[in-house]
């Protein structure tokens, strides 16, 4: 028999998801904080299974939420993500293949609809879409790529530089806004958009000497030979070893005898004198070993991955401690309850598989994307989703969030029913993928298909084609195309292929 605290507790429970059901309605229209970094893998977040590092407050979301564990891009490049992001379209029909390309911001985009669903809406940080944000009443961002020390932001009131670290720097103006400057009487949507953890990797001061001393584990496949794929990925030029540049990727300053570092490299960095003697004592005493080293072949290659990482990792750990700051103002603000927060970041990235660094290839760590998001009494705490997502669904789902329907002809599908841990037995098998650029990091045009299990890429400017089977083969090291055994699931693939892409009408 159960003792009657039981009982009672069974009956709380029951009631608090009877309200929590009720509570969800399309009146309920909750605030979205969406948290947005650039480059950052699941290969280096805690709870996707890191074995590299830590993140207990991107966890905490997902720990109190839930997390999309297939989530994925169709072109996995920064300024391409974000406009499929806003747009719920493929890169094809948003126009924005490249990220040189300019994005039409007069096309209709999910801030936008918010905005005329009565939200407030904010972007802060990094934009990359070469136009001016629309469909923001707030917007602050970074020119470009934007600067980790001394950032310049621009707004509808001109340029600006503030003194500090990007990622500190793109919080506290988030949570300025929040706190300050949003009319209070909206439901709101804010974008806080990350520089951090992309290339060239300078971490805050603080972080330095973070890992300091420690052995970051390798990935298996950093020497891989590239046997049993096509031409194409033997061309690329983004390995670590090869590529990877000594003095602006990893800090390698030569050390001076009168110990005064290049001014001209500081300068580069954007540093301050001051920010500038930190960084060279930080820097200094590994910089100096490793000249007197003179390391070479797959001993040199490990030098520069540890230091990579490392780089890396501290950037991240920057970004994470900031997720906390924002999830900590929530609380205090009293916000939490009311507010959908997700972390997901515009593309992977390689942290040493193959020997790369960079993204672009529709292999498994460019092409997944971080995804976890809290919803109070809506998301339960916990869930995990295996369906294959992709960032087409981002616009539909926040238009369902805030109440709205999501138009009919955007790609992509609300997810709200998968985070809410609802069974969606019709939800899609596969994804369509589409690289455009030309020569960037050596990597070919290309498009794909992948299903839960298969992969199957076609380099169509060569006519080379890749087949995967992720179940024998997760880290795809070899390419199963024109084998026998495989010829009846590589027809179906390219059938497959064939039918999104006549289904998304692309050209
Ligand atoms: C820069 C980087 C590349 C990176 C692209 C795209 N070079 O060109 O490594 O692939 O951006 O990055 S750098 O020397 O300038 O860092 S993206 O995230 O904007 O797509
Ligand atoms: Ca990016």
């Amino acid at each position: 028999m159960q003792r009657p605290q039981k009982l009672f507790q069974t009956f709380r429970g029951t009631l608090c998801l009877a309200l929590a059901l009720l509570a969800f309605d399309a009146s309920s229209r909750p605030n979205i904080v969406f948290i947005f970094s650039d480059d950052h893998a699941v290969n280096a977040i805690g709870a996707y299974g890191s074995r590299i590092n830590e993140t207990p407050n991107i966890d905490r979301i997902a720990r109190e939420g839930t997390i999309l564990l297939n989530n994925m891009c169709g072109n996995s490049i920064c300024g391409p993500s974000r406009a499929t992001i806003l747009t719920g379209l493929h890169s094809h029909a948003n126009g924005f293949l490249k990220n040189r390309d300019e994005f039409n911001g007069a096309q209709r985009t999910f801030p936008k609809l918010l905005q005329q669903g009565g939200y407030e809406t904010a972007v802060i940080g990094k934009w990359h879409l070469t136009s001016e944000p629309t469909g923001f009443d707030h917007w602050d961002v970074l020119p470009g790529q934007g600067s980790y020390y001394n950032p310049t932001f621009i707004s509808p009131e001109g340029r600006r530089r503030i003194y500090g670290y990007n990622t500190d720097i793109v919080t506290d103006l988030s949570i300025r806004w929040l706190q300050e400057e949003r009319d209070s009487e909206k439901p709101f949507m804010l974008m806080c958009q990350f520089k951090a953890p992309h290339r060239n990797w300078m971490p805050n001061l603080k972080h330095l000497n973070k890992y300091d001393g420690e052995h970051i584990p390798e990935p298996d496949s950093l020497f891989d030979d590239f046997d049993g794929r096509t031409s194409s990925i033997k061309k690329n030029s983004m390995m670590i070893g090869r590529h990877m540049r000594l003095v602006g990727d990893l800090q390698l300053d030569r050390p001076d005898p009168n110990n005064e570092y290049d001014v001209r490299t500081a300068s580069r960095r954007g540093l301050s004198p001051e920010q500038n003697r930190q960084w060279d004592a930080a820097f200094a005493p590994e910089n100096a070993a490793f000249y007197e080293a003179n390391l070479e072949g797959d001993d040199m290659v490990r030098w520069k991955y540890q230091r990579y990482i490392k780089n890396y990792l501290r950037c991240i750990a920057s970004v994470d401690e900031n997720v906390g700051r924002i999830l900590d103002y929530l609380d205090w603000a009293g916000l939490a309850e009311d507010t959908l927060v997700i972390y997901s970041s515009d593309q992977g990235f390689y942290l040493g598989e193959h020997g790369f660094f960079d993204k672009r290839w529709m292999y498994e760590e460019s092409l997944r994307m971080p995804f976890v998001a809290r919803w109070p009494g809506v998301i339960p705490a916990g869930g995990k989703v295996s369906e294959i997502t992709q960032n087409i669904d981002f616009a539909p789902t926040f238009l369902e969030v805030a109440g709205l329907t999501p138009p009919d002809d955007m790609h992509g599908r609300s997810a709200l029913g998968l985070l809410r841990g609802e069974p969606a037995p019709d939800w899609r098998d596969s994804i369509y993928y589409h690289y455009y650029e030309k020569g960037g990091h050596g990597v070919a045009r290309h498009e794909g298909v992948r299903t839960n299990r298969y992969k199957l890429i076609h380099f169509y400017n060569v006519d080379e084609w890749e087949f995967y089977d992720l179940e024998q083969d997760p880290n795809e090291m070899l390419s199963r195309y024109g084998e026998p055994q495989y010829a009846a699931q590589v027809e179906l693939l390219r059938a497959e292929l064939g039918r999104l892409k006549s289904a998304y009408a692309v050209p």
